[in-house]
């Protein structure tokens, strides 16, 4: 088993409500390591490209916009099988759905927004992971 790297972003609504450290705690705390971290406020450009496996789909421009409202917390974080431990960890899409002991089930629920308002996101597989990763944290 080779040691994987994963990108995982706090979203606007985790940083403003003061979670993004119980949120990285849980994923230390699990046993994977931060290799990089960074907060920034995405652009547009930055955003379009990764979440363009989306664009057209009815939920696209929403959370585009959610999405640039505020700071983001993005981290990656590397360990053997991490892509699917940290989807564990992050639980189901929508934050009202996803089980208790999960990110999402734990701080999440629908606000009025749909489920863009998740908390977290984290890459899907190890070609997503190296795509998003150099997108938000060029060489
Ligand atoms: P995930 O973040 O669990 O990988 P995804 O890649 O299918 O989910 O979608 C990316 C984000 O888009 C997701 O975190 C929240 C938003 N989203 C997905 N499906 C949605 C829907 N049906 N309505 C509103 N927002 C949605
Ligand atoms: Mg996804």
């Amino acid at each position: 088993m080779t040691t994987e790297r994963t990108l995982v972003l706090v979203k606007p609504d985790g940083v403003s409500r003061g979670l993004t450290g119980a949120i990285l705690a849980r994923v230390e705390a699990k046993g994977y390591r931060i290799a990089a971290l960074a907060q920034l406020t995405p652009s547009r450009d930055l955003l379009a490209k990764h979440y363009a496996e989306h664009e057209g789909k009815p939920f696209y421009e929403p959370l585009l916009e959610f999405m640039e409202s505020g700071p983001v917390v993005a981290a990656v974080f590397e360990g053997e099988r991490v892509i699917e431990g940290f989807r564990s960890l992050a639980g189901a899409t929508d934050p009202t759905a996803a089980a208790p002991g999960t990110i999402r089930g734990d701080f999440g629920r629908d606000w009025g927004l749909k489920v863009q308002q998740n908390l977290v996101h984290g890459s899907d597989s190890v070609e997503s992971a190296e795509r998003e990763i150099g997108i938000w944290f060029p060489a």
